[in-house]
């Protein structure tokens, strides 16, 4: 089994080739889930209880750690985005079993609940928050039914916060929305999408506007994508996935193209959590968890590690909340 889904990962490889390098440009957003916006991506946890806590991170150091408010576990972290043009406030998108939805601006440990936005009906599920306008944080909402709609948050001229909602697309319910990132590098978010068959999909964004869609590939099924982020720096997401024996993958994307090559295996008693920027040298890392409750972080260069170390355990019943997307 692994080595056909090498050899489909591979063949892409050289049936795609690689484009030529093309200037770099502007990442485009802030680093994700950086909480005191230090430039450097921090991590959420969740306990069994619903307690949360947050370590601010310097590289493989935890420079402050504290626990935050304990919410009630009819309430779900939905999301984690930017939050105005500065980059100064990331926020938590909470969602409650009910429906509910609401969001906090995070000041380092500090949560400041906002405002209440509509509260959608739970047929509506959170698909990822990106940054479709290049103005902050953007909802994707995807019905049961398939149809694809985008809440767009921006200031209105009084400077109270207003939501523009849009309906994008409805798309068959064998596709699913998998990664949320800039695979083109022009500043707005991408769609990343994946068919029940294994097909994978991009579709470049220019706010509601599907600029460009593709198919890039079909991909065997053991394979998952499991985090998407800029490795290698260029200022375009990247896509990293995992097959059901634990090896990695990884493609560094130029639009519609891939660069893929196969990483290491790692045993599967370990998971990835979290990929983020916990250096702050403009790299995506990637943040693992074993089953027994250790933590490694590898800080990455394109498809190297350049540096990996095991963190403080933490005991089981506490949860990353790493992701960006809801999966
Ligand atoms: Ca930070
Ligand atoms: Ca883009
Ligand atoms: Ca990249
Ligand atoms: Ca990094």
């Amino acid at each position: 089994m692994q080595d056909v889904a090498r050899r489909v990962l591979l063949g892409i490889l050289f049936v795609v080739g690689v484009l030529p390098a093309c200037a770099a440009h502007p990442a485009e957003a802030g680093v994700f889930a950086d909480f005191d916006a230090d430039g450097k991506s921090d991590i959420l946890w969740r306990n069994d209880n619903g307690t949360l806590a947050m370590w601010l991170m310097n590289g493989f150091q935890i420079k402050a750690a504290q626990t935050l408010p304990v919410v009630s576990n009819d309430w779900h972290v939905a999301g984690i985005g930017d939050d105005d043009l500065n980059r100064n406030f990331h926020s938590i998108l909470w969602r409650n079993d009910n429906g509910a939805t609401t969001l906090w601006w995070m000041s380092g440990f500090t949560p400041y609940p906002q405002w209440y936005y509509p509260s959608p009906s739970v047929d509506w599920h959170v698909a990822g928050l990106g940054d479709f306008f290049n103005f902050g944080s953007d909802i994707l909402w995807r019905n049961d039914d398939g149809t694809l709609s985008m809440w767009h948050a921006y200031w209105g001229v009084h400077g109270g916060r207003q939501i523009q909602v849009a309906t994008l697309a409805v798309i068959s319910t064998d596709w699913h929305v998998v990664g949320i990132g800039d695979f083109d590098g022009d500043g707005e978010s991408d769609i990343l999408w994946r068919n029940d068959n294994g097909a994978v999909a991009v579709w470049l964004m220019n706010g509601f506007q599907t600029k460009a869609a593709q198919i890039l590939s079909v991909v065997s099924t053991d394979w998952h994508v499991v985090g998407t982020g800029d490795f290698d720096g260029d200022g375009r997401s990247d896509i990293l996935w995992r097959d059901d024996s634990g090896t990695l993958a990884m493609w560094l994307m130029n639009g519609f193209t891939q660069n893929a090559q196969i990483l290491p295996a790692v045993s599967n008693d370990w998971h990835v959590v979290e990929v983020g920027d916990f250096d702050g040298d403009g790299r995506s890392d990637i943040l693992w968890r074993n089953d027994n409750g250790a933590l490694a972080m590898w800080l990455m260069n394109g498809f190297e590690a350049k540096a990996a170390q095991i963190l403080p355990t933490v005991s089981t019943d506490w949860h990353v909340i790493g992701y960006q997307i809801s999966r």
